[in-house]
């Protein structure tokens, strides 16, 4: 056991005050299991002999590049149609890949490989050229020249006796000036410094705050941002790997850049990239071209939920709604977590104190309130339950590499896990969520999808030898594990969508990788109540949105423990600025309904939940925007600028979509705060004052607010005084023009038929003008602003 592992196995045995308990003695007995079971199934680290590619050979054309052949191995360069670049070394191809939506893009005929100056191979096209040096060093550079990315040969070690397979190492180098964003959800973010980076999804134990890492969502994805340009890689390997971070320097020393540095480690798996160059507006299009738009939330989801850990009974729900309806507070969700359910068994329902769910969602439905569920992915072995027995006789859990299911610890006591990477387990596991629809519930929030089994010491999770099916290909939990989240999120939304096709799932999960937005979002996981959580909360936010997952959100006020009345505050003003808008706490926290911190809070908290009901418009607009363009809605202030190297340093503010720049509190006691703006016109949208960007500007913030700035010229779709749609103007720049779009749907419905209309506005002799794409008409009411 690692340090690392220590550390988290004291935190897990705390959080679940199991030591000495039954459950904690459980737990002891579930990581002795695991440790036994790996110590036969695993196959024993040998000798490992190490290898690099050696000397070009030659090269075979192959469309939209080729492979190259070196002594002892070979790089395959595929540039695709839409600019992608896929590099496959030892004969790696895109396919087989949890990543991929669909199939593999079409190469990109007009690329050719030819061969480069000093004996090394260069692929040409429109957006991007990759030069291959002799010794299999792999520059991408842009099409003027510039060197982004350069990858140098990789080395693996391979266990003695085998032909190929086993560890891999891959250096690569970057600009002195760039900066690195992804890899997940990482609470340290959103640009990550130097240092190492697990990818292995990992539920920290209790809850976790900036220090911790890994968190339950790693991505092999990497956002490069640099003056020379933005672009991404993605390692498509699901295996545990580490990526080591150095940022670079300029002049550093002797005057000479120091260029940034990056190693990315993986104990097993193919090595084989993508790149994707441009503005990062380009590069996030041509990762949801490649790995799926993200599925839209229904319009209730974009509204304000609260959830809580240990709801008690239908009288509690009831109790909370109406201190929300009495208020005049807008709700739109309650969630249910483990404790409605009998005995902590998914799929079951605790009768004594929630005798009538779908009486009560009912109820709740009525006044716009949904219901949404937790589910939990173990399944307690106990015969004579429908979903242990169906599991077994549907052959879907988990096994060890004897053939015998492999058995873990979780809320319900002894369990077993469907097997999400194998297709039928998928669909029977996808059929369970009609008792959810029957129950009528409108949502699901995936939890304990690491997997979570708990250990009283080592690694929290199934046995590294576990089998697994691997859609057909068979493999083990050293494979399987980071996209165990993943498959129950595609599980879960495709039951969801074939029991009920008339209206879109709303599916969020703890773990997952990358494509996982094709079937929900996700959220922080239990951030720790304090200043910290909630930095993290927005690192979190803005980097999984740069992984390609755009809707996501913080448990507001934290899991744990009781945030003082400000911290609540600030952390429900960040919250109502991100897609997922969510209060939510642990079992033994504190109360987390707005009108527990005092009249104020509750003023002020009420302010911010109308604000976010009437950007709810503008909420739409930007799901549809982040499904079809893959711009998340949450955005680094260096968007649109991603040469201002300023910008690219600012962690502590956002743009939603292109209109707005938030500016949350994250200090304790602060009432002003530093600004620093993209280039362009802004308007302090609290007091209508502009100012002009680029440059840093200071704002009052006091507590009824936080500092939000509207872009000149842009048109944000809002909801009017009387729930209809109205355009918000902010005026252009005298002289110049600008605009917006609105993307209005049905609300629930599949998504299709959705209308997009855009505006342009003009600013002439100070008179500012709107006008409809397509149309006389505007169609909408106009407010003027600025
Ligand atoms: O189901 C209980 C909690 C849940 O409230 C939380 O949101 C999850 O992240 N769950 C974790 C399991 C308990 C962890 C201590």
């Amino acid at each position: 056991m690692n340090a690392g592992d220590l550390v988290r196995s004291v935190k897990w045995m705390t959080s679940l005050r199991a030591v000495g308990s039954a459950q904690g003695l459980r737990s002891v007995r579930s990581a002795w299991r695991r440790h036994r079971v790996d110590a036969v199934g695993l196959p024993r680290q040998g000798a490992a002999r190490a290898r690099v590619p050696g000397v070009a050979q030659g090269a075979d054309p192959e469309p939209g590049g080729g492979v190259v052949r070196f002594a002892r191995s070979s790089l395959r360069v595929r540039v695709a149609a839409g600019g992608a670049v896929f590099c496959g070394w030892d004969g790696a191809v895109p396919e087989p890949s949890y990543a991929l939506a669909g199939a593999c893009p079409e190469a990109d005929e007009r690329a050719v490989l030819e061969p480069d100056t000093d004996g090394g191979w260069r692929v040409v096209s429109e957006r991007v050229l990759v030069a291959v040096s002799r010794h299999g060093t792999v520059e991408v550079r842009t099409p003027g020249g510039v060197v982004l990315r350069r990858d140098l040969a990789p080395r693996w070690w391979e266990p003695a006796g085998a032909a190929a397979g086993g560890r891999w190492v891959q250096r690569s180098e970057v600009a002195a000036d760039a900066r690195f964003f992804g890899l997940g959800g990482r609470a340290s973010g959103p640009r990550l410094r130097d240092g190492v980076y697990r990818l292995w999804n990992t539920d920290p134990g209790g809850a976790f705050g900036p220090g911790d890492d890994p968190l339950y969502i790693t991505m092999p994805v990497q956002l490069v941002v640099a003056d020379a340009g933005t672009h991404l890689v993605f390692h498509d390997n699901t295996w545990d790997g580490r990526v080591t971070l150095w940022e670079g320097e300029e002049g550093a020393g002797s005057g000479h850049d120091r260029p940034g540095r990056c190693e990315t480690r993986m104990d097993g798996g193919p090595l084989r990239y993508w790149v994707m160059v441009g503005t990062p507006a380009r590069v996030l299009h041509g990762w949801a071209a490649l790995t799926g738009g993200a599925a839209l939330p229904p319009a209730w989801a974009l509204g304000y939920q609260h959830a809580r850990w240990g709801f008690g009974s239908e009288r509690e729900v009831r109790r909370v709604v109406s201190g929300y309806r009495e208020r005049g507070l807008p709700l739109s969700a309650v969630h249910l977590d483990i404790d409605h359910y009998r005995g902590h068994r998914v799929f079951t329902v605790d009768r004594e104190r929630f005798p009538d769910l779908p009486g009560l969602a009912a109820e709740l439905k009525e006044e716009g309130v949904r219901l949404v569920s937790i589910v939990d992915p173990a399944v307690k072995a106990e015969p004579g339950l429908a979903e242990y027995d169906t599991g077994v006789a549907a052959g879907v859990f988990v096994t060890d590499a004897r053939g015998r299911e492999v058995r873990g610890e979780v809320w319900p006591g002894e369990c077993v896990f469907p097997d999400f990477t194998d297709p039928k387990a998928r669909a029977w596991w996808g059929g369970l969520y009609a008792e959810r629809l029957a129950q009528g519930f409108s949502g699901v929030w995936h939890d304990m999808n690491e997997p979570v089994s708990f250990a009283a010491f080592g690694d929290p999770t199934l046995p590294r030898s576990a089998r697994h099916a691997l859609e057909g290909r068979g493999g083990d939990h050293r494979e399987a594990h980071n996209v165990y989240g993943l498959g129950m999120a595609r599980a879960g939304y495709e039951g969801l969508r074939e029991l009920r096709p008339e209206e879109r799932p709303f599916v969020f999960s703890r773990s997952g990788w990358a494509g996982m937005q094709r079937y929900g979002g996700t959220w922080s996981g239990d951030v720790a109540t304090g200043w910290p959580g909630l930095r993290a909360s927005l690192a979190l936010v803005l980097g999984l949105g740069l992984c390609g997952v755009p809707y996501s959100g913080p448990d507001v006020g934290g899991f744990t423990g009781f945030p003082s009345p400000e911290l609540y505050l600030r952390w429900f003003q960040l919250g109502a600025y991100l897609p997922l808008f969510r209060t939510h706490a642990a079992i033994s926290a504190g109360r987390r309904e707005p009108w527990e911190f005092g009249a104020e809070v509750l003023e002020h908290a009420g302010a911010a939940l109308r604000e976010r009901a009437r950007l709810l418009p503008y909420f739409v607009t930007l799901a549809h925007l982040a499904q079809r363009t893959g711009a998340p809605y949450v955005r680094p202030v260096w968007w649109r600028s991603p040469e201002d190297r300023a910008l690219r340093d600012c962690e502590d503010a956002f743009l939603l979509g292109d209109s707005l720049l938030v500016a949350p509190v994250l200090e304790l006691g602060a009432d002003q705060r530093a600004v620093r703006l993209p280039r362009g016109l802004w308007y302090d949208t609290a007091t209508g004052r502009a100012h002009e960007g680029p440059g840093q500007i200071l704002l009052d913030a006091p507590l009824s607010r936080v500092p939000v700035l509207a872009r000149a010229g842009s048109v944000i779709p809002v909801a009017g005084a009387d729930g209809e749609v109205e355009l918000e103007v902010w005026a252009p720049a005298p002289g110049r023009t600008g605009g917006g779009v609105l993307i209005r749907d049905a609300g629930a419905g599949a998504g299709a038929g959705a209308e997009v209309v855009r505006f342009t506005t003009r600013s002439r002799g100070g008179v500012v003008t709107v006008e409809r794409e397509g149309s006389r008409e505007v169609g909408y009411r106009v407010r003027v602003r600025g």
